[in-house]
This record gives C-alpha cells, structure tokens and sequence, in this order.
C-alpha cells in the first residue's frame, strides 16, 4: 500500500487523523461548523466569495496555500444535484448487455476464424455504459446534430449496436477486420474504408481527442462567420486514459479553455490500463488529469462511483471512504477490479475499523456489485446532464471503469486484458449469465449473433429513442453543394500571363490568394491557416484585408493600427493564425477540409506553412486527413532544401514530397513556374470543390525571384499530369535548315531547380556544343502513380481506367526510348526523381538533395549538394559518355575529390 504523491493535503481530513494530525481539533471544528452555518443561511454562493476573499488575503499574508487543483476521490456531482434519469433502467440494461454479447461474440468468432485477425474485447467492455447512455439519451443525428469520436479500439462495440439498429447485417459482423474481402467491417473507425459510417479517424493513439478540439472550435468559427448555424451542436469524444499520455492528446487543452469551447465534451475512459499495464500504477490518474484540466481552465466532472455508493458515502460522515480511495493507488485499485469481494472487504475496508463497520451489512457478493462511475447509467447520464448545460468552459468527464468489465475471471481488470481475444465455453457461459442474457448454451459457445425481433421491447424502445434523437449514429455525409470555381484567368491572369516578369511562388500564391478571397463563388469559403509565419511568406496584407478569426474581436489597439496592413482580430477574421502549434494548425485544416461531410458545406482551407515541419512534423496528423478524405491545399512554403538558404538543417526540407508520395489521395505538386501554380490550383479547386473528388493537394512554394514566362500554349495538360517541355535543344544562330546536333540529352527539372536545369542547357550548348530538351516536372509523384496505373492495367490485361485506350503512360510519352540520356534535379532527395526511373528507356540520372540542410547561400548550396546548373551539366557530359566531362567539372571547380554530400 503506498500513498499517492500528489493527492491534495487540503483534503478535509477526520479530526485526530494519524496522517495529519491537527494541533487543535476543537478550533478546527468551529470553523468548519461557521463554514456550514454561513451555507446554510446564505447559499454555496456566498460561501464562495468569502473563500476566494479569504485565500486572496491568505495570499498577501505570504501564508502558503494548499494545492487547489485537486478535489477528493469522490464524484464532483452530488446526489442532490442528480437530475431524475430519464429513461427506462431495466430496458437498456438488457439492451447494452446485447451490444456487449455480440460485441464480445465477433471478436471472439473473428479469432476462431483466423488468429491473426486481432480485435480488442476489454476496452469496450469498460467504455460500454458511457457509449450507451449518449446513444439512448444525448447523441443526436442529423444535419444539426452532434459529432461523436469514438475510442478506436471500442468499434466492436459501435458495430454491435449499429446491428441491432438493423444497420449492419450478421455478415459484415462475421467479416470483421476483413473490410478488404467484401462485405466487412474495418478494425477502427476509417471513413476511407467505410465512408458512409465512420466520420472521424481515431486509431492513432491522441489524435482523435486533439481533432474534436479543433473540431468544437472550427463549430465556433462558421457560426461566427454567418456560414453555418452551429450553435446548439456537441462535439463528444471519448478517449482512453493511457491515450491521454499522447502529447497530441494533451495539446489542445489551453484552445479549448481559452476560446470556452462549451460545445465540447471529452469522456475519458478511466478504467486505469493501457495495454501492457497500468496507466499510473504507482499513482492516480484520474487527479493527475484532474489537476492537468483544472489547471487548463476546463470544467472537471469526476464520475467515478456508482449509485450502489450513495448509502454508503451518506452513512460515511467522518469520510473515511474518501481516506482510503485517496491513499489507494492506481495498482491496487486495480487488483480490487480483478478481485472478489471478498478479497476486496479484507484489503480495502477492513484496513480501518470504521470502513470495515461501514460495510458490515453487506455480503461479499454485494461488495463485489459495488460498481464503478463510469458503469451506472444513472451516474453517467448526471454527469453528461452537466455538462450539457455547463457554461462558458469545455467539460471533461473523468469516467472511472474496470477494464474487461464482466469478463470474469476471464479478463477483468487482469494485466493481459487489452489483448485478451478468446473465451472458453464456461467464460463465455459466465458472461450470459452475467449480463442475464437471453442465450441458449449451444448458441452461446457458438458465439451467435443475437438480435430480437423489431417488434421487442428492446428492440422498439431502441428504435424509439433513436428517433428522438434524430437518426443513427455514426453516419457520414456527402451531400454538400457542389461549387462553381474560378478559372485561373479569374484570380492569376498576371500569372499565365507573366511574359518576363520576376516573380516568386510565393509572392504569386499570396496574390492568387487575395483573389480568390474576393471571388464570389469560393471566397467566403476559403480558409486560409498559417501558424506564425504570414510574414515570412509576405501575406500581411490578408490580416487586414480578411481579418484574423478570434471569437472575442479584438480587445486591444493593435500597435501597428495605423499602418494599412494593420494586426486586425475580428469575430468574423477568416484567417485562423494558430500560433506556433503546427500540430493544431493541421487539426483546424481537417475540420475545414471535413466540413463538406461534417457541417453539409464545402470550406476550402489553404493552410501555408514552413515545409518541413509539415509532413514530417506531423505526418501522422496528414495520414489522418487523407483517411478523412479531406479535401484542400497544403502549401509547403519557401521550400526545398537549397532554396530556403541559410536556415539550416532542422529547416531545409528535402523530403516533404517524398512522404506526399506515400499517401494516395493526395496530388503533390512543386511547381517552379507562377503560371503552373495557377493550373494547378484551378484544376485543384475544380476537382475538390466542383467534382467532390477526395483528393487534397500539396504545393510546394519557393521564395527564389527569377524571371517567370507566360503559360505556354498547349502546356496545361503537361502541367497537371507532372510535367511539360519549356525549352527546345537549341541551335546555333549560323545553323543552316535541319541542323542537327550530334549529342542530345535531356534535362528534367523541378521546382526552382527548373532555372538550374535552364542555365544547364545553355552551358551544354555554350560550351560544349550538347543540345539539351528541358523540361519542367511538376509532380513526379503524379508521374509514378499513372505510370504504375498503365503498367498495372498492362500486367493485367485490362483496360487503363483514367486513359482509356491510351496505353502509353505520360512519362513514355514524353520521354520516348530516342538513346538521350536524361538527367533529372530538384530540391529534394534524389529518391523523388527516382520516383520515374522504371519508364525511362535511356541513361537516367537523378540528381537531388540527399544529406542534411546547412546553413549558406543557395549558390553554395546547390553546388554542395550537386544540383547546381554546372553539377547538372557535368552529369548530362558524363551520361552521355562524352570523355569531356572531368575537364568540364574542372572547368566549373567541382572538386570531384569531395565525398558525397549525404556524408559530409
Ligand atoms: C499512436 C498509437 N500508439 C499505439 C497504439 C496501439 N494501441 C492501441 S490501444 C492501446 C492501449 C490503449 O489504452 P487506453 O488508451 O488506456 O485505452 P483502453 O483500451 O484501456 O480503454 C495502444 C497502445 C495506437 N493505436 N496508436
């Protein structure tokens, strides 16, 4: 038995308590009797007041003061606060011990079937009541309904109740976690894999508590802005309290205090495990979140004993019960779940002669019905009544449960529980009869499914209380409105039609943008998100222009308020300026990207940010969103390893599109010209927007000024399938008609690295007589992914899907076998050019930026790392096999002594 370090010693102790002795106990019951007095004649008001009066002078005085964070180990609503349940009690027993048995019963028959299935039976077995009070009584459906996230590894539980909604058929609960062989049903909640049930991806651990927050707080923002009536909805989410170890989890707590998200209800699963063991095992979850939210600014709801425990904490007047739950640490709470009653008198009352009176009535049987919080609908239905109603702060509820509830000896509370996937014929007979369930003994060591008819009780009443709540739940939408978009004319004519004019991505992308927010049709709808880099990317024009999201206005002069392009806060801002908080950033362009399916309308969110702290940054966060099938742009700016010069290596990103490959729904682009981001984001808004096509994109943005060219005729198709030719092989002024040159390659460039291949041409043809093709490769992702498409309907003798009868890929097309080497940069690691290397016929080079960013000037860096118009130069000579090509890298100083930049 230990003591829990960072139980609160302010704790009203008993008078003459061992462990906290008092130096004058009748003094301290006088005051605790005024105390009494004064609630009693003026209210819990009053008595609030003179306490905060006297702490606050307790303050001055330099008297140190007791930790407030923390309360007792006691449910924060009191009995007489309780409101009457409203609902039938035995009726909804016997529903959920359905939900249980059939949640139980596929896991268990998925196993029998294959043991490599998996499937987790214990945690929805604890989190089975707080899942279904919200359905039978809060959960509402619909347009203007609530949205739930749902702990991942509690699905078994979503699907068993949505089977006996008759919303699932027996076959898709036979073909659990084996949603790829047909009619099945995926292991966590995937709105890819199953788009018209699952609205929200949770199965990586801490995401799901951070997106509802970002989520409530995206609610506020489109109410805020006149988009859509918001107000009245509820964001739950319920999450499991080794989850809340996540730092994600965690990161969105001070937001949600801060904006008073009071639509936002977090339920913590508190049955004190994770998966190998304990969650505190030496201490006490449930007041360390306490302390953690309380401190937050968050509104606290401890649920975490059942009604069995109101005769006892009644009779209980000198709280010895309190004593002895704050003095019981997480480990043993623990072994009394796994335990019997008896067990449970001997270690936990009997320590105190009180406690052990206190219980003396009961029988070890009835000790061991004594149950958590968390497993008393009426308990729960308190706290969820609460926090309905609670005002101006978001509500947590920490709910405590025994893992593997009503698993016996089978699973309970034991350490292994987590994973504990198979039951024997008499575990399974003793949960029956646990959950007094209606199951023969042949089907019940069959595991049958079991659904009453419709015409039940249960059933009826089942169905009834959905219809008050507007529908099933969960359910995905699509239907929101197509939009009409803009063509590129509308917002970037001086972009196609640039002809010279010095530019960068950057600085084009910003004017598009604020063109786009003028438009009729989408601008509303934009969302543009940046986290603390505006400046850097030169869009402080839009702070003014559109204003900054803060759901209070602006309670300040902004110091620059004279300026034109003034720090301007608005209820009704459109930017959402997260701060430096990329993960949250992320979260707040998921809920917009989302919007089309969770709020019936379409956002566009345009979230900029330093590229490297994007995709690998939080990368996890973007596998989220491609689940989600959000649908937006990413736009990784100032980017490339060599183009942001000067920043380093925790800055330089040479791998973003890389990671962009690996996710199938999104459409990497690095454009190097403004009139290729143009097409781009034309094409992108039309797709998303227009088509609903769930695809989001991800542009790369640099901050290099060179000379940009108008759009080329014809260059439009190249542009958006990955790349186009923007230079010819030259020919020298005196060429008489069909010159040709003997030596040809040519030259594929990407991003600003365009330019170096561009300046590498005319050297091979200044200097050393080569003519050399360029082309502009905008995407070699969307090159591999049609390329692979083409071969695979090749293999497969079918037909290509997107390029009927077409059967050559663009990369073929473009590059035919002609006995050209090609040599191919960017800005990122040579992996991205080889991205194509399989459909190129001739010598290929691929040149990028593999090694660590340093610090320098982009001329240097782009000759330290080789991508340099005189690298390239040298490689295309070498390529070729032309014997000049050492005198050539003399010539430009390449010191070919050097090691590879990757180890230097
Ligand atoms: C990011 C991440 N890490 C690890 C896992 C694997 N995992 C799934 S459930 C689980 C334990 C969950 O414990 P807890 O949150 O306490 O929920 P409980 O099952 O106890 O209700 C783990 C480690 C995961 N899904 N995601």
């Amino acid at each position: 038995m230990g003591t829990v370090p960072i139980m609160d010693p302010s704790i009203p102790r008993q008078v003459g308590d061992p462990h906290d002795p008092d130096s004058d106990p009748l003094e301290t019951r006088e005051w605790i009797e005024a105390l009494d007095a004064l609630i009693e004649a003026e209210g819990a008001e009053r008595a609030t007041f003179l306490l905060r009066r006297l702490l606050q002078h307790a303050r001055t005085r330099r008297v140190p003061l007791p930790q407030v964070l923390a309360t007792p180990y006691v449910n924060t609503i009191g009995l007489a606060e309780q409101p009457p349940y409203q609902g039938n009690l035995d009726i909804e027993a016997r529903i959920s011990a359905l939900v249980r048995w059939n949640a139980l019963a596929m896991v268990v028959r998925a196993n029998r079937l294959s043991g490599e299935l998996g499937g987790h039976i214990a945690s929805y077995a604890s989190a089975a009541d707080l899942f279904e009070v919200g359905f039978n009584h809060f959960f509402r459906a619909g347009e203007r309904g609530d949205l739930v996230y749902f702990q991942p590894h509690s699905a078994p539980g979503v699907y068993a109740r949505a089977f006996l909604e008759g919303r699932l058929t027996e076959e898709q609960l036979d073909n659990y976690r084996r949603e790829t062989g047909g009619k099945g049903l995926s292991s966590y909640p995937h709105p890819w894999l199953m788009p018209n049930f699952w609205q929200f991806p949770t199965g990586s651990m801490g995401l799901g508590p951070l997106f509802a927050i970002y989520q409530a707080r995206f609610m506020r923002y489109l109410r805020d802005r006149a988009i859509v009536d918001t107000s009245g909805r509820k964001v739950w989410c319920f999450v499991g309290d080794g989850e809340m170890d996540e730092p994600e989890a965690l990161a969105g707590l001070s937001i949600a205090a801060r904006e008073k998200l009071d639509n936002l209800v977090l339920v913590v699963n508190c049955n004190l495990q994770r998966l190998d063991g304990p969650v505190r095992g030496n201490g006490s979850i449930v007041q360390e979140l306490e302390g953690l939210f309380a401190g937050a600014g968050w509104n606290v709801v401890k649920l975490l004993w059942s009604s069995d425990w109101d005769p006892l904490f009644a009779r209980d007047v000198h709280q010895w019960l309190e004593k002895r739950f704050l003095e019981t640490v997480d480990g043993e709470f623990q072994t009394y779940a796994a335990t019997s009653g008896a067990f449970n008198r001997e270690h936990f009352f009997n320590k105190y002669p009180e406690l052990r009176e206190l219980v003396a009535h009961l029988s070890d049987d009835d000790i061991d019905r004594l149950r958590r919080g968390g497993h008393d609908p009426v308990k729960i239905f308190s706290a969820y009544w609460h926090a309905l109603r609670h005002e101006g702060q978001p509500t947590v509820i920490l709910a405590m449960t025994k893992k593997g509830y009503g698993m016996g000896s089978a699973g309970q509370g034991r350490m292994t529980t987590h994973q504990h996937k198979k039951l024997d014929t008499v575990e399974l007979l003793a949960f029956r009869d646990r959950f007094a369930l209606p199951i023969e003994d042949a089907a019940c060591d069959a595991c049958a499914f079991v659904r009453p008819p419709r015409e039940s009780p249960e059933m009826a009443y089942l169905h009834a209380r959905r219809e008050k709540l507007g529908g099933y739940l969960p359910a995905r939408s699509t239907k929101a409105e197509p939009l009409p978009t803009p063509e590129a004319k509308a917002f970037a004519k001086f972009a196609l039609e640039a002809d010279g004019k010095e530019m960068s991505t950057t600085v084009a992308f910003v004017r598009m943008v604020g063109a786009l927010l003028r438009d009729a049709s989408i601008g509303k709808r934009i969302v543009p998100i940046i986290a603390d880099e505006g400046r850097t990317f030169g869009m402080a024009d839009l702070f003014r222009q559109v204003g900054i999201y803060s759901p209070i206005g602006q309670l300040y002069e902004p110091e620059d308020q004279h300026q034109l392009s003034y720090y301007k806060e608005a209820v009704d801002g459109q930017i959402l300026e997260e701060g430096i908080n990329e993960a949250g950033a992320i979260a707040s362009w998921v809920a917009a990207a989302t919007s089309y399916s969770a709020h019936g309308v379409a956002m566009l969110p345009m979230y900029i940010y330093y590229s490297m702290f994007g995709f690998q940054r939080v990368g996890d966060e973007i596998w989220a969103a491609a689940d989600s099938r959000s649908r937006g742009f990413l736009f990784g700016a100032t980017a490339g390893r060599t183009t942001l010069s000067g920043e380093g290596l925790q800055h330089e990103d040479g791998t973003s599109h890389l990671i962009a490959s690996t996710i199938p729904n999104c459409r990497a682009y690095d454009p190097g010209l403004a009139c290729e981001l143009a097409v781009i984001l034309e094409d992108g808004m039309r797709r998303m927007l227009g088509e609903h096509e769930d695809v989001f994109y991800y542009v790369t943005l640099m901050n290099e000024v060179y000379a940009q060219p108008s759009l080329p005729e014809g260059a439009r198709e190249g542009i958006l399938r990955g790349m186009h030719r923007v230079r010819e092989p030259g020919k020298p002024a005196s060429a008489p008609p069909g010159f040709a040159r003997k030596q040809k390659v040519r030259l594929l460039g990407a991003g600003t690295i365009l330019q170096e291949a561009l300046a590498a041409a005319d050297l091979l043809e200044n200097d050393w007589g080569v003519g050399a093709e360029v082309f502009s490769v905008t995407s070699f992702t969307e090159l591999r992914r049609e390329a692979m498409e083409v071969g695979r309907a090749e293999r497969l003798g079918s037909r290509h899907s997107r390029e009927e009868g077409n059967r050559r890929s663009w990369i073929e097309q473009q590059l035919p076998q002609s006995g050209s080497p090609v040599i191919a940069a960017s800005d990122y690691v040579s992996a991205v050019a080889d991205l194509i290397r399989p459909w190129i016929r001739d010598a290929y080079v691929a040149l990028g930026t593999d090694g660590f960013g340093r610090s320098d000037t982009r001329a240097s860096l782009r000759r330290f790392f080789e991508v340099d118009r005189h690298s390239i130069a040298v490689a295309a000579l070498s390529a070729l096999g032309d014997r000049r090509a050492g005198d050539a890298a003399k010539r430009y100083g390449i010191d070919t002594a050097l090691p590879p930049p990757s180890r230097r």
